[in-house]
């Protein structure tokens, strides 16, 4: 992106933080609404000028002067908001100034045969971007009926002779591409909130599926997934092993140092075995100081030299907190999936070998069926 682009993006953010502060606790609808609000006054910033200059060419006083202050009214109108925090108030004086201005067109040109009147079907698109159905259905009904009124009030020709209606293709031309620019630009800011709206439900989605398989404090699969995982696992008729690792001790951390350390050093154990594990494997928080790991496709061997390495990699574990403490161990127990039994029976056995691991002395695995490692 050039660097011009860049500060411009920069100045437009800055710009919609002032009008709407984080502070505000603004939720994503309303953060939405105002976002809208600055783009129109922005397009109002660089629309009217243009036509200012438009009429002021062709000499149209009568038009310049009301033209210039409903503008500044319109690029005001987040200020309005800004102080009122009020958006009803804020889009209702936008429009109030487009369509007070756009009437005046009629007046002054005799009739709703205007340059401005195609500008009538901004008032209701305006209300709908701007956050009320209800304030769009009321502009549908009085652009309507002023445009009616105005004909049978003004019908019977121009009420101010001035020169530009002499010429007024001009004028028509130039109303009719603002107009058809404007309409443009409101539904590319429409489309532009929608796909935001839309990235952030997916992002909202993602996250929430996210957190629904994950434990909180360590960030490792929670039980409910890593059980889901192994039942899967088991309806796939799958050779898989399971094992349980238990902290050592762990209550001794928690009792000398703390329930903070302790919550550490189960984070530091989680990290560490999530690194030594392969993409194919499976690891969570089975409960309190417990994980469970999921061993797919692995033979007996292969198992033997992970398990081993994570057990090393816990005792070398430091952790600057526990400096004066015996460092962390665990203990596992794995078992391999009989074809037949239950995703929770392999866990038992898993269970009943860290049983044996814990009495066997700890800081070791057990292999259900085999002797000590
Ligand atoms: P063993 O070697 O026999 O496994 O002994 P242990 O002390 O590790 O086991 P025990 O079951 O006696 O104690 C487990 C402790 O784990 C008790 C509980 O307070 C603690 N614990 C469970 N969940 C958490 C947790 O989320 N954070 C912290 N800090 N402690 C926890
Ligand atoms: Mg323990
Ligand atoms: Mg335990």
């Amino acid at each position: 992106m050039p660097a011009a682009t860049r500060a411009f993006k920069e100045r437009y953010k800055r710009y919609v933080k002032y009008i709407l502060p984080d502070t505000e606790c603004a939720s994503p609808e309303q953060a939405m609404v105002v976002t809208t609000l600055v783009n129109v006054s922005l397009l109002a910033a660089l629309l009217v000028p243009a036509f200012v200059l438009e009429y002021a060419l062709v000499q149209m006083w009568r038009l310049v002067v009301p033209l210039f202050v409903a503008g500044i009214v319109m690029v005001a109108a987040p200020l309005i908001y800004r102080f009122s925090r009020s958006i009803s108030v804020a889009r209702e004086i936008f429009i109030v100034a487009l369509f007070s201005f756009k009437l005046w067109e009629c007046v002054v040109f005799g009739d709703v045969v205007s340059p401005g009147a195609v500008w009538f079907i901004a008032m209701p698109l305006l209300a709908i971007m701007l956050g009320s159905v209800r304030s769009a259905v009321a502009w549908l009904l009085i652009t309507n009926t002023a445009m009616i009124l105005a004909h049978l009030m003004l019908g019977n020709g121009v009420v101010f002779p001035i020169p530009s209606t002499e010429n007024p293709h001009f004028l028509y031309i130039f109303s009719h591409i603002g107009a058809s620019f404007s309409v443009a630009v409101f539904l590319l800011i429409v489309e532009n909130a929608r796909r935001r709206a839309f990235q952030r439900l997916k992002i909202a989605n993602e996250t929430i599926s996210d957190l629904a398989i994950r434990d909180a404090l360590t960030g490792v699969y929670n039980r409910r997934h890593i059980v889901s995982e192994i039942s899967r696992a088991e309806d796939a008729a799958d050779s898989f092993s399971v094992c349980l690792l238990d902290l050592d001790h762990f209550k001794r951390i928690n009792d000398n140092l703390g329930h903070a350390v302790g919550d550490l050093a189960l984070q530091r154990v989680a990290v560490a075995v999530q690194d030594e594990i392969r993409q194919s494997d499976c690891f969570g928080r089975y409960g309190g100081e417990e994980f469970l790991l999921l061993l797919k496709d692995a033979d007996l061997a292969g198992s033997k030299q992970l398990l081993e390495r994570i057990r090393e990699r816990i005792e070398a574990l430091e952790i600057a907190e526990m400096e004066s403490f015996p460092r962390i161990t665990i203990s596992g127990g794995v078992a391999q999936y009989r074809p037949g039994e239950s995703g929770s029976e392999t866990i038992n056995r898993a269970d009943q070998a860290l049983y044996a691991a814990k009495a066997a002395g700890r800081n070791r695995i057990i292999f259900e069926g085999a002797d000590q490692q």
